[in-house]
């Protein structure tokens, strides 16, 4: 065993909604893999602008970015090791189609908007195999591996265990909110705009703040409540990831592309 998640952490998964494996990445890998981030975050705005977030999938940008250390990163015996504690040895990460790297925009502060990346209106299952897929463990784990600090991510612990929303969470969320009070605003003066999206971020009742450091792994279910907040002077590369079971990859792919798959419960 090259890493023991204890289980206080364990708890905290299934209670809050995450958990963090502390320095798990090693740091040679954290230099390969800012090396390669380094130039998606130049591709990334040649294609989308100064203010894309995201380069996803990596693997797309073959002929540009170094595959092997995201390959190091998927083969990681550390990681695989710690996702078994927490989950199965089913369980594994690292698609070459699915993983992507967030990045910082490069001159304005933005957030999106406060979200559950599938509602019950969003997901096409019905009100019964919606609970299913949000007390199944097996379904919807979604990771960031920052490889500086990142501090942009924030959450609402418990809401993984719940569809139901409540009234300020939906006022929060709303989005008039985001255009009114959010990164929607059409404010153009960099701190206000920093500060307008700070306090629509702080707005989400009992959120808290994802304060993860490089070479850290934070794993978290995606339905959940939860948003990212981003400043043009904060350096972001952060591996993001899906984890799946072999059921769950065959299912979310489905899913993806527009279907309406049906869900089997695999975890009670
Ligand atoms: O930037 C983040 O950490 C959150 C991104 C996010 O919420 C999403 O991709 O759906
Ligand atoms: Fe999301």
């Amino acid at each position: 065993m090259t890493y023991r998640v204890p289980e206080s952490d364990l708890l905290e998964y299934y209670r809050s909604g995450y958990i963090v494996y502390r320095a798990i990445l090693p740091a040679s890998l954290v230099n390969d893999l800012r090396r390669e981030c380094d130039k998606a975050v130049r591709i990334a705005r040649k294609l989308k602008g100064p203010q894309a977030q995201r380069l996803q999938p990596v693997a797309k940008f073959a002929d540009e970015i170094d595959q092997r250390p995201f390959k190091d990163y998927a083969e990681l015996p550390a990681l695989r090791d710690a996702l078994t504690q927490t989950l199965s040895e089913k369980h594994y990460y690292g698609k070459a189609d699915v993983m992507g790297v967030l990045l910082e925009p490069a001159e304005e502060p933005w957030c999106t908007a406060w979200h559950r990346d599938m509602t019950l209106a969003s997901s096409r299952v019905s009100p019964a195999e919606y609970q299913d897929i949000m007390l199944d463990w097996n379904s919807a784990n979604q990771i960031n591996a920052p490889l500086y600090d990142d501090e942009c991510t924030w959450f609402v612990p418990g809401s993984h265990l719940r569809a139901r929303n409540l009234p300020g969470e939906l006022a929060a969320a709303s989005p008039s909110a985001h255009v009114d009070h959010g990164a929607g605003s059409a404010e153009r003066d960099p701190v206000v705009k920093e500060r307008i999206c700070d306090a629509y971020t702080r707005g989400m009742p009992g959120a808290v703040q994802l304060r993860l450091s490089a070479g850290d792994f934070a794993m978290y279910r995606p339905l959940g409540w939860h948003i990212g907040n981003y400043l043009p002077y904060k350096k972001r590369a952060t591996l993001h990831d899906a984890v799946f079971t072999p059921e769950y990859e065959v299912w979310w792919r489905q899913w993806i592309s527009g279907g309406s798959p049906k869900w089997v419960r695999s975890v009670n």
